[in-house]
């Protein structure tokens, strides 16, 4: 059991970690807290990939204050960096800085660090203690582990929709059922996603952009999301607004060459990933996100794309927008059944239930 000391600087390295969401990917999000006697002397988080790890921000922060960190404990959120990548192995500069201590709250499951940073640091004779709120940790990049453990983003889907459980009105009016705050957090949920993806039929109904447009950010420094448009037969439109900044993909099941060249010349992308069906083969296209190193797929699609990803299974989490609104007769969050018992209907567990201004906002998982 780690003591209350440790608990409480690894909540810090928690939160700060939450503030290299939007930047880090492809890159883990962590935080780093450098403790001496008691005192917070160095704090960092993980910058744009190419950037700062969180260790080597930290461990500036402590210089830029004049602090020796020599003997210091070093708290972060994932286990220290032992490779050359885009950027030196943090455990290293650890090494190098004489730090005291390491804690991590888990080991990296990327195979090329795995427990040698912190093999490293012990064969330098720095004590190390790992798995130090382990579970939060994990929470904080479930895209990122599941990408290298699964080889797949991690799939949110996330809808609006009224206490009736309808996303639009039967004559497709959908603006807006959820209030400010909903749509503010779900243009964070972009932000902090590697890619959204949608089906072609919002994409002709809507001519939506896709892209994040979190409030109070500068929107040149905001990196965008990969568009990934399922769209089985190429009917989309060349003009097409979700084309833009950030690269869309478009996923289809054709080989026909005509359309691909017309998406291509306006900048998309366009892979064929055919499926038994005649549809995108959906599974095959998250292999492919994941070759992307896209850690998280936000979902934001009809009702047809919807079931098709619970169907196969490949959805790991629904966030609901609930609105306290009831609209009647119109459109439902997804396609499933008619099941013939309850026995058959898919059980999923409430994660977290918030209040966002009017609406309420339920994250589920699936049990
Ligand atoms: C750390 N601290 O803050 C992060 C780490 O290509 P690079 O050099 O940026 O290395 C990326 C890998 O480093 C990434 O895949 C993950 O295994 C680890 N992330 N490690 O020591 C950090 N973000
Ligand atoms: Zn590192």
């Amino acid at each position: 059991m780690a003591e209350e000391s440790d608990l409480r600087f690894m909540r810090m390295a928690l939160e700060l970690s939450a503030r290299g969401r939007a930047i880090a990917p492809p890159n883990p999000s962590v935080g780093c807290v450098i403790v001496k006697n008691g005192v917070v002397i160095g704090r960092g988080y993980t910058q744009k990939a190419g950037g700062h790890h969180a260790e080597i921000e930290a461990l500036q922060d402590a210089a830029g204050r004049g602090a020796d960190v020599a003997g210091a404990t070093v708290y972060v959120t994932l286990e220290p960096c032992s490779h050359y990548g885009r950027t030196p192995p943090c455990a290293k500069a650890l090494i190098d800085h004489r730090v005291g201590r390491v804690v991590a709250a888990m080991t990296d499951p990327n195979p090329l660090v795995a427990g040698k940073g912190l093999a490293m640091l012990e064969a330098a004779g720095i004590p190390t203690e790992r798995n130090v709120l382990q579970k939060e940790a994990w929470e904080s990049n479930r895209g990122f582990f599941t990408r290298m453990t699964r080889g797949t983003p991690w799939v949110k889907l996330k809808a609006g929709v009224s206490i009736d459980g309808r996303t639009a009105l039967e004559n497709g009016q959908s603006q807006w059922i959820t209030g400010e705050a909903s749509r503010a957090d779900v243009q964070r949920l972009r932000s902090e996603s590697g890619a959204v993806l949608t089906g072609i039929g919002t994409v002709l109904a809507d001519d939506c952009r896709l892209t994040a447009r979190p409030a109070g950010r500068d929107p040149s420094s905001v990196r965008q999301p990969l568009r990934v448009v399922a769209d089985s037969q190429l009917r989309m439109p060349e003009a097409a607004r979700v084309i833009g900044e950030g690269g869309c993909l478009v996923a289809c099941a054709t080989a026909d060459g005509i359309r691909a060249a017309a998406l291509r010349s306006r900048g998309a992308e366009v892979v064929s990933l055919p499926g038994a069906d005649g549809r995108v083969n959906l599974r095959e296209l998250l292999v492919e996100l994941g070759r992307r190193e896209v850690n998280d797929l936000l979902v934001e699609a009809g009702s047809v794309l919807n079931a098709a990803l619970l169907r196969a299974g490949l959805v790991d989490e629904i966030v609901l927008y609930v609105s306290p609104m009831l609209i009647g007769r119109g459109r439902g969050l997804w396609e499933l059944g008619p099941y013939q018992s309850l026995s058959q209907a898919e059980k999923w567990s409430y994660h977290s239930v918030a209040r966002l201004g009017e609406d309420l906002r339920i994250d589920l998982r699936k049990n």
